[in-house]
């Protein structure tokens, strides 16, 4: 496996406008869920069901962001990240959901205060409209996404009021994230809010049915109820984004789609029909949506199985969702092996497994059945999807539960292992697939925080920082540390960093009262030389807060800080955000040294790491 010091290197060869930072979702942190004139959400009510969820837990708390917000943005801070990706709850912003319903202005000064805090954080907000949390109103009114007429105009009346209000601010808009989940959990496996499902025991009828919608009547149907939500849902992603096309793209100048879930499913054996069956179950996983929406069909092998299961797009409706992403938006965490049969019809009546044939696992073992760390199968879904879709890819989600991590202590949490592995292994996978010409445009683990996991409750974590829900602590697990390393969250500043005789009083002139905070990022390897703590105590002068990351050489000794020579040497970083529309600063400084010339090793052996406080 790649060294952390060789990664960082490839790192750095990321495009400049890479946004690399963390996912979460509004119902999995905010809690809160009756403040600030919130309305109920279909996973409140859900959730406090006893039995729907591992644990018991509901969202009533959650990480307690909603409270916690601007200690939130100072940890993401602190990470460094470069970009957020979070939710908007629907019912914060609209409480009853629909068109006529009025909107609830402190859920849009929440919103709003929030995405300028990230903004003055030099933080980009990538945000979700819909991540599972659909208003109870509206499920209860007309049947939610079960009514594509209705819920059609409501949800594009939501994504305006969200365009209205945010989007001179947010570029970088997700209308749905995967709307496979909530089609298949929600309406066919019935274990995600609504939680409908064939299964009467999971999901009996209504006690009163004359007294619920029409289509309520009935606890659900497996067989049909998905198909119908996903194509309610396929219309309603794509009725809002021509509305931002329309209406708001000319002037706040964003980008808008899609963010489908995803995972690799290779042959289980070299047997044809069981590469066959890998095909399937990406048809059904991934190519439900994403042919509509990229090619302007659904799967032929899904109409084959499905016949008139499946709904039909009206001409003018597969106009509209044809070409409706503005780029490929993925979420994946895991390979499968595929084998031919099984009868399950959501996975494409293909039978997966982690177990090779030789009886070994695919990879490390999560907290969750579903999940195990297999990087290889990163790099060809990505290879998969850039083939088969041709657009450029924002990977939105990905991330590992460490299997036990809810049993120990925070002590032992922090040192998340299999975390960190995860993210090696995916990082140099991700890296390997731009080399094979995969354009990809972002990395957003999941999570920031360890939060609310759906029907998992909160005994499985996939969060780079521990949540003591008592407490409501948080404490930086080591793959955050991992992450900041390989500098996957600040490629571009590269710097030098010979911040010398007044140097620091220029960066202090420049970057104001607060100062910036400086880190010394070496290449891993050798000596730990003095240079980093005599750095340090220079500049702590003149920036607030320094940090020395790590500090090394290439092995052989370098001559150390010699007072009075004055030497000239820049900080350099191509992002604007850094130093303005010049991508240099010069420095006076006193460092005497010759690789200092040799801009290359310099740039290799001295990384300065620039962040604003
Ligand atoms: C993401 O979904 C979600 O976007 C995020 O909210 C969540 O917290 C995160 O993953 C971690 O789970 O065994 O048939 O029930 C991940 C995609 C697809 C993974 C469905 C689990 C279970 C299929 N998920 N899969 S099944």
């Amino acid at each position: 496996m790649a060294t952390d010091a060789s990664l960082a290197k490839l790192v750095k060869k990321l495009p400049k406008d890479f946004l690399a930072g963390f996912a979460t979702a509004a119902f999995q942190i905010e809690g809160s869920t009756d403040k600030g004139g919130r309305g109920p959400s279909i996973w409140d009510g859900f959730s406090r069901i006893p039995g729907k969820t591992l644990d018991g837990g509901n969202g009533d708390v959650a990480t307690d962001s909603y409270r916690l917000w601007r200690q939130d943005i100072a940890l993401l801070k602190n990470y460094g990240v470069r970009a957020y990706r979070f939710s908007l709850s629907w019912s914060r912003i609209i409480p009853l959901g629909g068109r006529n319903d009025p909107v609830n202005p402190e859920g849009i000064k929440f919103y709003s205060d929030f995405i300028d805090a990230l903004l003055e954080a030099k933080i980009t907000p990538f945000v979700t409209l819909y991540h599972w949390d659909l208003p109870q109103a509206l499920h209860d009114r007309y049947g939610g996404w079960l009514n594509k007429e209705e819920i059609t105009k409501d949800f594009t009346n939501y994504a305006k009021v969200c365009f209205q209000h945010f989007g001179d601010r947010v570029k970088h808009w997700l209308t749905l994230n995967e709307p496979w989940c909530v089609a298949v959990l929600g309406y066919g496996r019935g274990v995600f809010a609504p939680g409908r499902s064939s299964d009467r025991v999971r999901s009996p009828d209504p006690v009163n049915p004359e007294t619920v919608h029409p289509l309520l009547r009935t606890g659900g149907d497996s067989k049909t109820e998905p198909y119908i939500v996903a194509h309610s849902l396929l219309i309603s992603h794509a009725h809002a984004v021509k509305l931002y096309r329309d209406e708001f793209k000319h002037f706040q100048k964003g980008e808008i789609g899609i963010t489908l879930n995803g995972d690799y499913y290779m042959p289980y054996d070299d047997d044809p029909a069981n590469a066959t069956a890998g095909q399937r179950a990406l048809d059904f996983h991934i190519g439900w949506y994403a042919d509509p929406v990229y090619l302007g069909h659904y799967p032929e092998y899904m109409k084959e199985v499905l016949g008139d299961r499946l709904p039909t797009f009206t001409p003018e409706e597969i106009a509209l969702v044809h070409g409706s992403s503005d780029f490929y938006g993925m979420n994946t965490y895991t390979t499968c092996l595929a084998k031919n049969g099984g009868d399950d019809e959501f996975q494409g009546n293909t039978i997966y497994t982690f177990t090779r044939p030789d009886g070994t696992d695919l990879g490390c073992q999560a907290q969750c059945g579903w999940l195990q760390a297999y990087a290889p199968g990163f790099r060809l879904l990505l290879n998969y999807l850039y083939k088969r879709y041709k657009l450029p890819i924002y990977v939105t989600e990905n991330g590992f539960a460490c299997k036990g991590e809810n049993d120990i202590t925070v002590e032992e949490a922090v040192n998340d292992t299999d975390r960190i592995n995860y993210f090696k292994g995916n990082t140099q996978a991700l890296l390997d697939a731009i080399a094979d010409g995969v354009e990809i445009k972002s990395y957003f683990p999941w999570s920031f925080l360890d939060n609310f996991e759906w029907a998992d409750g909160y005994g499985t974590r996939f969060g780079v920082t521990y949540v003591n829900y008592q407490t409501q602590e948080r404490t930086p697990k080591k793959s955050s540390a991992f992450l900041m390393k390989v500098r996957l969250y600040s490629p571009f500043i590269i710097g030098l960093c010979l911040l010398l005789e007044g140097g620091g009083s220029r960066f202090h002139r420049k970057f104001g009262e607060s100062g910036p905070e400086l880190a010394c990022l070496g290449r891993g390897g050798s000596t730990k030389w003095e240079f980093g703590d005599w750095m340090a105590r220079r500049k702590r002068r003149h920036c607030k807060r320094v940090r020395v990351l790590s500090w090394s050489g290439d092995g052989r000794r370098k001559p150390g800080p010699t007072a009075g020579t004055r030497q000239t040497a820049c900080v350099y970083s191509p992002d604007p955000r850094i130093l303005g529309s010049s991508p240099r600063m010069w420095l006076p400084s006193t460092l005497a040294t010759h690789i200092f010339h040799d801009t290359d090793r310099l740039t290799d052996v001295f990384t300065l790491f620039v962040r604003y406080i």
